[in-house]
């Protein structure tokens, strides 16, 4: 129980390990106080057993929540998170496993695992940190970064346009795929907070800030301005169309809800249960 100062969710953390490594104004902080805060109410629900959860990470900014989380968690190797969660969930169903990592961990090094577990509608979640770049090893171009884009890999500007990879997981058999963004964090305890009730694929792309590589990308260092740009672009929606999905950043990069739908996980079809 919490007791003098703490924090009511110090319960989660691992404070001993704090601080974090984090750079000041970094979204993720803000992506895993509405991760936990969602876990949390499905505990105090009696749902959801905390020592039933398991956070599995590769390798990234994003990816070094599982340091902090003070549920099991396993830091494995850079894309490899989805596998290793895989042999968690089959060896332990009872666990509820999530997956958390950046965009050049889960759809760059990691985007065959990634496809694999949506086609298989694997019962894991899967919570991908969007921050445009890769932001650990410095900013090189990443899944996710914007046609034309200086990084530190594309001198010239990106000449990729950038992958959707909710248009990717949607066009498989996860069963929930919602963008939410570090600008709403009430948005990513909510979907959070749906896909923890929820069974099969379960993924949810994060889009975040990161003032220390992508915005010195676009001369916006400034945490609280490069948070307000982003704030600018998101377009919230109640039930947007997979149409609507593209990372537009003229148009708006469209956040929401995109599928819902309740079918058979891997684990109900090789018990042979539900239909
Ligand atoms: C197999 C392997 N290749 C490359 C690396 C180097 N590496 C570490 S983190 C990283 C990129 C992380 O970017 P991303 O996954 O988008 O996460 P972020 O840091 O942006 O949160 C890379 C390439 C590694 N650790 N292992
Ligand atoms: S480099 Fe970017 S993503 Fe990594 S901790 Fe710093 S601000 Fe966050």
């Amino acid at each position: 129980m919490p007791s003098g100062n703490s924090h009511p969710l110090d319960q989660y953390l691992r404070t001993a390990r704090l601080p974090h490594i984090w750079c000041p104004g970094c979204g993720i902080g803000i992506a895993l106080g509405g991760v936990i805060r969602a876990i949390d109410k499905r505990i105090k629900e009696g749902v959801l057993k905390k020592e039933n959860v398991v956070f599995v990470t590769g390798i990234g900014c994003s990816a070094r929540t599982s340091f902090y989380v003070n549920f099991d968690a396993a830091h494995t190797l850079h894309g490899r998170a989805i596998a290793f969660a895989t042999g968690a969930k089959l060896a332990k169903p009872e666990l509820e496993v999530i997956v958390i990592g950046g965009d050049g961990d889960i759809a760059g090094i990691g985007g065959n695992h990634l496809l694999h577990a949506a086609k298989r509608n694997m019962d894991l979640i899967v919570l991908m940190i969007t921050n445009f770049v890769y932001a650990m090893t410095g900013g090189q171009v990443a899944p996710t970064t914007p046609l034309g884009l200086y990084t530190t890999t594309t001198p010239h500007g990106n000449p990729e346009p950038p992958l959707n990879v909710v248009k990717v997981v949607s066009s498989l058999n996860a069963n929930y795929v919602a963008r939410a963004s570090v600008t709403h964090p009430l948005l990513v305890e909510q979907y959070m907070y749906k896909a923890l009730g929820m069974r099969g694929f379960r993924f949810i792309e994060i889009l975040s800030t990161c003032p220390e590589v992508f915005g010195r990308h676009i001369g916006v260092r400034d945490p609280l301005t490069l948070y307000n740009s982003l704030r600018s672009k998101v377009i919230i929606k109640q039930s947007p169309s997979i149409d609507e999905s593209d990372l537009d950043w003229e148009k708006g990069l469209v956040i929401g809800e995109y599928l819902i739908r309740d079918n058979p996980s891997f684990l109900d079809r090789i018990k042979g249960g539900s239909k």
